[in-house]
């Protein structure tokens, strides 16, 4: 198995899908309007990884392709109403194709994990013609982020044979995340509100000091 020949159209989904959603971002910057994308990551998942999900979802070797979240990215939102306009987004697209919708914003996993992920069919031009893969979107809030990032971690330290006692607690946090998105949503305008007057504080200050 070729591994670099493999993953190299992946790498380059990651990156050029990197650019188009920041591009997103920086396009709501230069409106008064908030951004449903707050920030963005993405990743190759690693060798090992794709080797372990192989085995535990049955996929042979020469049908990896199959996999969907071998090129993986990530887009956090302020707020849980920005994930639909971010899917809305998406679909508009004409530049890649959805395949399938998860949704654990509104049906959480049993442990507590929320996100809503998106997998993609997307075009890759390559020196031998079009390729297309699949990749996969997970779009979520800051809090969801936050809580999906330590609990991973955690099933990481404890190679899933998580203490109960830890589990509860994670549950409960789940609870709390879930809780701080709720609240955020509803003094969502006041804050809004706020970071419109700072970006217009910010302008007048700009051109002030141009002006001198
Ligand atoms: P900027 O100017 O900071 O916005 P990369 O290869 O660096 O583009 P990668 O490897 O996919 O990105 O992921 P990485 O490095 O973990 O993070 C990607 C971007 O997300 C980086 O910005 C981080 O600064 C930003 N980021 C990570 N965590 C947070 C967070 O908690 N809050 C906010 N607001 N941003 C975060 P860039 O792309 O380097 O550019
Ligand atoms: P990585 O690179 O470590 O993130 P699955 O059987 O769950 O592995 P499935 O059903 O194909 O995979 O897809 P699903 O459940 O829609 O998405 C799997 C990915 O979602 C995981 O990737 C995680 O990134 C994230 N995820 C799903 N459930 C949880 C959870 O309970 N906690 C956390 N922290 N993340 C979750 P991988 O494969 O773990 O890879």
């Amino acid at each position: 198995m070729d591994w670099d020949l493999f993953l190299a159209p992946y790498k380059q989904a990651v990156d050029e899908l990197k650019v188009k959603l920041k591009g997103i971002r920086k396009q709501y910057e230069k409106t008064s309007d908030h951004s449903p994308i707050e920030f963005v990551t993405g990743r190759v998942k690693p060798i090992p990884s794709i080797l372990e999900k192989s085995v535990r979802k049955n996929i042979a070797i020469d049908r990896l392709q199959e996999m969907q979240d071998i090129a993986g990215l990530r887009v956090m939102c302020q707020f849980v109403e920005d994930i639909n306009r971010v899917i809305a987004l998406l679909r508009k697209r004409n530049d890649m194709e959805i395949v399938e919708e998860r949704d654990y914003v509104s049906k959480q996993k049993p442990s507590g994990y929320r996100s809503y992920h998106v997998v993609l069919l997307y075009p890759v031009q390559t020196i031998n013609g079009e390729e297309k893969i699949l990749v996969e979107i997970q779009i979520r809030t800051l809090a969801m982020n936050f809580w999906a990032t330590i609990e991973h971690s955690l099933n990481y330290k404890y190679k899933g044979a998580m203490p109960e006692e830890i589990a509860d607690r994670l549950q409960r946090a789940a609870e709390a995340a879930y809780r701080l998105d709720e609240e955020m949503s509803q003094i969502r305008d006041e804050i809004q509100e706020a970071q419109r007057e700072f970006m217009r504080k910010k302008e007048e200050k700009e051109q002030s000091e141009s002006d001198t």
